[in-house]
């Protein structure tokens, strides 16, 4: 049985981060350590969330793992919330990550806005963790505040394409850009892999709601697909079609919560895939 080790916060309720990445990367068969950076009561798009902030219990965690000898599989990196956050996550990739599968999902913004907290002097740390994983999955604001250019909300192929390579220069092998939509009414993702040079793209019908979380659940079923050793092609399919099957049955029912998308009902279809 493959072991991961995904870091990132615990938002109490709010169906994203640790909330998402556990239960799925669990029913995908993968044993899911984490590294929990902080407690919210709710993720930061509700007014008033409390936090609780657990940087300092990172390093001694990392510390006891080594002194066990405990290693994972692979390591994934969603929400992170400070500087000295992204330092332990280059920390915990040095110290676990050798040959090891690493991915980083620089979650701060979206919809060509830093989520609340984040700055763009954030971003230019964020680079160098990119800088550090086999993958990345960033939606394109993210890959904007990356590579320091301003947002288009009108793209086409040749500017995706052009984006994935400058996504690849930071020094990942592999990157994705989430929520990519080329064609009216087909959403997915396309992706560069820089050691072969091949690009892939896969698409869904797309829902006519957004949802939060749904980068969560998507890079949490993407990694625990590669980590099962599903090619990178298969994984960028497996989570593209979850995902949407997660927001279709959201939608389709009538007194679905509007903070997160129910995959939890979507799980039998999700191992329908593996
Ligand atoms: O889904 C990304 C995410 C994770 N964790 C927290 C968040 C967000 C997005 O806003 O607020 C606390």
């Amino acid at each position: 049985m493959k072991r991961i080790v995904t870091m990132q916060d615990v938002s109490c309720v709010g169906k994203c981060s640790l909330t998402v990445a556990l239960p799925v990367i669990s029913a995908m068969g993968v044993e899911c350590g984490v590294i929990p950076t902080a407690v919210l009561s709710t993720h930061t798009m509700f007014r008033g969330f409390t936090f609780h902030d657990l940087t300092g219990e990172i390093r001694p965690i990392l510390d006891h793992w080594k002194r066990e000898k405990i290693d994972f599989d692979g390591i994934y990196t969603g929400y992170l919330g400070s500087f000295e956050q992204l330092e332990l996550a280059k920390a915990l990739f040095r110290e676990f990550g050798e040959g090891k599968l690493v991915a980083v999902d620089p979650c701060m913004a979206d919809n060509g806005k830093l989520y609340p907290g984040f700055t763009p002097e954030f971003a230019d740390e964020m680079r160098h963790v990119c800088a550090l994983a086999d993958v990345i999955c960033p939606n394109l604001t993210e890959a904007a505040f990356l590579l320091r250019e301003p947002y288009r909300e009108e793209y086409d192929e040749e500017y995706v394409r052009a984006t994935l390579r400058k996504l690849c220069e930071l020094g990942c092998k592999k990157a994705v850009l989430t929520g990519i939509s080329l064609e009216k009414g087909k959403l997915g993702a396309y992706a560069l892999d820089s050691e072969t040079g091949e690009y892939f793209q896969t698409y869904q019908t797309e829902q006519p709601a957004k949802f939060h979380g749904t980068g969560d659940l998507w890079a949490s079923t993407f990694f625990a697909a590669m980590v099962r050793g599903k090619s990178f092609p298969e994984a960028l399919d497996i989570a593209c079609a979850f995902t949407t099957e997660a927001v279709r049955l959201t939608l389709a029912d009538p007194e679905h919560v509007d903070y997160g998308v129910n995959f939890e009902e979507a799980i039998p279809f999700l191992l329908g895939k593996l």
